[in-house]
């Protein structure tokens, strides 16, 4: 698959052969694997605009239908400033409508892997409200970047949201998600910013030097009933685990004081010192360490994965961070 990257057609970072690997290494540890459920198409719709699932689910088909020849489908025009945010009739207007960066296109696979990778979220949600304990959700495509109704930052349905939903359904008061991807959760935030049920904080690089550019400030709190409820933690691009673990000790403060019933984190491990996406320092013994500090919230806990693009390294850092998680 493929990504345009300023300006220039390159291989996508984000490939299906990034959840093979961490498969891989999980599966040769003391882990038990579970197959998803099939996706609860009522839930999906209370994360996402219902027009924008129906739209991802015959985007393909309605492109191929329209003569258009381009092996992936993307938006080229979007509602920027100064313009009318209305959809359009057509597809090839659609797909600017609904999405909102040029590094993710729609292909033949995407709503099946998309939907699958949202049921394995609400999979690993019923799982803990069924047995108690932490559970992971291998997601991919993540979803951390995906609005209410729009696509961007190679994610379509946002995992996190998914099983914070699923949680709330399913009577737990307030859920709180940590996201430590290496980029900014705009989507997670975008989707809660007007809630107290579900509370977000992330530590990220900051926008105004990465993607994705336009969110993730220190000033976004939350709006409406959401005030108070949203906490960035931008770093600058190149900062040390040092740096990024004073960051973490903010979220928990913050996460601790929101009376919390249950905790999801978006796992991204793009912020290890060899990701060719992430500029941040963090070994693979800093995963481990992620994992311990987090836990000390003693919340049960969902884990959806998100970013990493360091394929060599990309299972031993999920693996070190899930080998820190209590076990139950
Ligand atoms: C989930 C997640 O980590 N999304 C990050 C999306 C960032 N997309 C823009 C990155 C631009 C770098 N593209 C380099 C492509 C070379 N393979
Ligand atoms: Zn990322």
């Amino acid at each position: 698959m493929f990504e345009l990257h300023n300006g220039e057609m390159v291989e996508s970072s984000e490939s299906p052969e990034r959840a093979d690997l961490i498969a891989d290494v999980l599966r040769a540890g003391d882990n038990e694997f579970i197959e998803p459920t099939r996706l609860d198409m009522d839930l999906l719709k209370r994360v996402h605009d219902p027009a924008y699932v129906d739209f991802l689910s015959t985007a393909w088909d309605r492109w191929i239908d329209a003569g258009e020849s381009a092996p992936v489908a993307m938006g080229f025009v979007w509602p920027s400033r100064g313009f009318r945010p209305q959809c359009p009739s057509t597809i090839v207007g659609q797909l600017g409508y609904y999405s909102f960066s040029a590094d993710t296109s729609v292909v033949p696979g995407t709503f099946a892997a998309i939907s699958s990778s949202a049921a394995i979220a609400m999979t690993a949600a019923d799982r803990l409200l069924d047995g108690g304990a932490t559970t992971f959700g291998l997601c991919r495509p993540p979803g951390h970047h995906a609005t209410a109704d729009q696509f961007g930052g190679y994610c379509f349905f946002n995992n996190a949201a998914i099983a914070a939903q699923r949680l709330r359904d399913r009577g737990m008061g307030r859920v709180g998600i940590i996201d430590v991807d290496y980029h900014h959760g705009n989507g997670t935030q975008a989707i809660f910013y007007e809630r107290s049920d579900v509370v977000f904080t992330s530590i990220h690089a900051t926008p105004d030097e990465e993607f994705p550019w336009f969110a993730g400030f220190d000033d976004e709190t939350g709006s409406g009933d959401g005030v108070g409820a949203n906490l960035n933690l931008p770093l600058p691009k190149g900062s040390d685990s040092g740096s990024w673990f004073v960051a973490l000790a903010s979220a928990l403060m913050f996460l601790a004081d929101a009376e919390l019933d249950a905790l999801v984190v978006s796992l991204g491990v793009d912020a290890f010192e060899d990701d060719p996406l992430g500029t941040f320092g963090l070994s693979t013994a800093d995963f481990a360490r992620m994992a311990n500090e987090i836990s000390l919230l003693g919340l049960p806990t969902v884990i959806v994965q998100e970013g990493g693009y360091a394929t060599e390294a990309i299972g031993t850092n999920v693996q070190a961070f899930l080998n820190a998680c209590p076990q139950g």
